[in-house]
C-alpha cells in the first residue's frame, strides 16, 4: 500500500511511519512541524533527545534500506493539502496531525480558539482532497476516548441502538468531552460521518485511550529513530508523568481523589492497530468507529502500579493528591467501555506489567539529567486558565 502519515514527526506519527514502512509499504511522511514550534512556546521538550525529521529520515534509509518520502505542510493550507493528496494518491492515510493536548487547549481562549482551528480546518481541508483526488482512499483518522466521556452506561464502539416512543434506532453515540481539546475531536467525528455518508468516503474512526512507553521494534533500532516523550504538565499523559515523577523523587500527582478511569495501551499496540485498521479496509461510504485501547484503569491504581514496580527494587514511593482537581471532572464514576473491534481483527494487546514500567523507568533513567522539574507542576486550571512555564535553559531539541 501507498500510505501518508499525517503528524509523523509527533509521539505517535513518526513509529508509525517506520512501522509501514519495516512492512514494505510506501510511506508519505507528512507535518507542518508545529509541535516542536509549540513545544518552544510552552517552555516544554521532550525527555529523550529527538533528532531533526531530515535526520530521521535519512538515519531510516541507511538502517533500512527503505525511502520515506518528506513534504513538510500545514493541512489548514487546503491547496497544498490537496496537491499532497494528488501528487501521492495513497491508499490510506493516517491522520495523527492535530493539536493534541488538552491542557494547552485550556490555557486561554487564545488556545482553545487555536486548537479547534487547526483540528478542524485540518481535517476538513483533507475529506475535501481526498474528496476531490482520491475519493477511494481509506482515512485512519485519530480520535479519542475523551469524546465520550464518562457516561453512567456502557461505552459502545461509536453507535448506540436507541428505543423512542417505540420505535428503535442506531444513532452515533451521545458524546459529552471534558476538554476544548477532546471537544474538537468530537466534531471532527461528526464531519468525518457526513464525509462518507453525503461524499461516499470510507473512513475508521479511532477512539483512541491514553498511550504510555517509548519503544517500538524500529524506533529502538537506533537513537536517532526515537520518538519523543513528553511529562510536562502540558503534554505529558499520566503514566509517562508518574515515571518521570518516580525517577526524580517527588511525589507522584493523582488529581483530586483518583478514581478518574480512562482506557489505556502500550505505543506498541497504537502501531500494531492502526496496521489492522489499514489492512481490513471499510466499504465505501463506510464510516465505522474502533474503540483504541487494551485495559482500563483508574489514575489512582495505575499510582499503585508504578509505586509496586519501584518496591520491587526497593525504592519507595511517594503518592500525593492534587487538591483541588485542576480539572473539571469526575473523580469517581462507572466505566466501562467496549473494545472488541479491533480484537477480533487480531490484536494480541500488551498488558502493562512491571517489566514496562521496568524499560520505561530505565529511558527516564538514562535521561534524567535533562528532566526540567518546574515544567513537572501542573499549571493549567480548567476554570482560571493557565500560563506556559518560564523558558530556563532547556536543553536543545535535537540530539
Ligand atoms: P504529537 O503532538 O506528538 O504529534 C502530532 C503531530 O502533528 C506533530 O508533529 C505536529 O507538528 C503535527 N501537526 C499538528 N497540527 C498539524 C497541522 N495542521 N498540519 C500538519 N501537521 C500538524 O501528538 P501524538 O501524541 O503523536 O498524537 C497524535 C494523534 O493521536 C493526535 O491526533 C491525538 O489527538 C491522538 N491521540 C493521542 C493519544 C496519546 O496518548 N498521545 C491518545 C489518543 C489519541
Ligand atoms: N492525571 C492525573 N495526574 C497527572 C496527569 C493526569 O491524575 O499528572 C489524570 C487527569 O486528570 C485525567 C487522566 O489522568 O483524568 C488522563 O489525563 P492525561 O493527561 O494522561 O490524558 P488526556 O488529557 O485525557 O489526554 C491524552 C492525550 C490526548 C488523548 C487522550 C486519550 O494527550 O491526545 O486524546 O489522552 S483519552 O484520555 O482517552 O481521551
Amino acid at each position: 500500500m501507498r500510505i501518508a502519515v499525517l503528524g509523523a514527526d509527533g509521539y505517535l506519527g513518526w513509529p508509525t511511519a517506520l512501522h509501514f514502512s519495516a512492512r514494505g509499504h510506501d510511506v508519505v511522511a507528512v507535518d507542518s512541524l508545529v509541535r516542536r514550534r509549540w513545544d518552544e512556546e510552552c517552555g516544554t521538550d521532550s525527555l529523550v533527545p529527538i533528532a531533526s525529521i531530515h535526520d530521521r529520515i535519512s538515519r531510516w534509509e541507511q538502517v533500512s534500506g527503505r525511502k520515506i518520502v518528506w513534504h513538510q505542510l500545514d493541512l489548514q493550507d487546503e491547496a497544498a493539502t490537496a496537491s499532497m493528496i494528488a501528487a501521492s494518491r495513497p491508499d490510506a492515510v493516517v491522520h495523527f496531525a492535530e493539536q493534541r493536548s488538552a491542557p494547552y487547549s485550556m490555557i486561554s481562549p487564545r488556545h482553545g480558539i487555536e486548537t479547534q482551528v487547526n483540528n478542524l480546518v485540518g481535517t476538513l481541508s483533507l475529506f475535501y482532497a481526498i474528496r476531490d483526488n482520491a475519493p477511494n482512499c481509506h482515512i485512519i483518522k485519530l480520535g479519542t476516548m475523551g469524546e465520550y466521556g464518562t457516561p453512567n452506561i456502557d461505552i459502545e464502539e461509536g453507535f448506540l441502538e436507541v428505543e423512542h416512543n417505540g420505535r428503535r434506532d442506531v444513532m452515533l453515540y451521545p458524546k459529552s468531552p471534558g476538554s476544548v481539546y477532546h471537544l474538537s475531536k468530537v466534531h471532527d467525528s461528526h464531519n468525518l460521518e457526513f464525509a462518507c455518508r453525503i461524499w461516499g468516503l470510507r473512513s475508521t474512526d479511532l477512539n483512541q485511550g491514553v498511550v504510555y512507553g517509548v519503544s517500538t521494534d524500529e524506533t529502538a533500532l537506533h537513537p536517532d529513530l526515537t520518538t519523543r516523550f513528553d511529562y510536562d504538565g502540558i503534554w505529558g499523559t499520566v503514566l509517562n508523568r508518574y515515571l518521570v515523577e518516580a525517577a526524580v523523587g517527588v511525589p507522584l500527582t493523582v488529581y483530586g481523589k483518583g478514581g478518574q478511569t480512562r482506557g489505556f495501551l502500550d505505543i506498541r499496540d497504537t502501531v500494531r492497530c492502526i496496521e489492522l485498521a489499514a489492512l481490513n479496509p471499510p466499504a465505501a461510504g463506510e464510516y465505522r468507529v474502533f474503540n483504541q485501547f487494551t485495559e482500563q484503569f483508574s489514575v489512582q491504581e495505575l499510582a499503585e502500579r508504578v509505586a509496586h514496580a519501584r518496591s520491587v527494587h526497593g525504592l519507595e514511593t511517594a503518592i500525593d493528591h492534587v487538591v483541588p482537581n485542576p480539572r473539571r471532572e469526575k473523580e469517581a464514576h462507572y466505566y466501562n467501555a467496549k473494545h472488541q473491534h479491533l480484537l477480533d481483527l487480531g490484536l494480541e494487546p500488551h498488558q502493562l506489567s512491571d517489566t514496562l514500567i521496568d524499560s520505561v523507568i530505565g529511558t527516564v533513567e538514562a535521561n534524567i539529567s535533562r528532566v526540567r522539574r518546574e515544567t513537572i507542576e501542573a499549571i493549567v486550571d480548567w476554570q482560571k486558565g493557565g500560563a506556559v512555564y518560564p523558558r530556563g535553559h532547556a536543553p536543545a531539541l535535537t540530539a
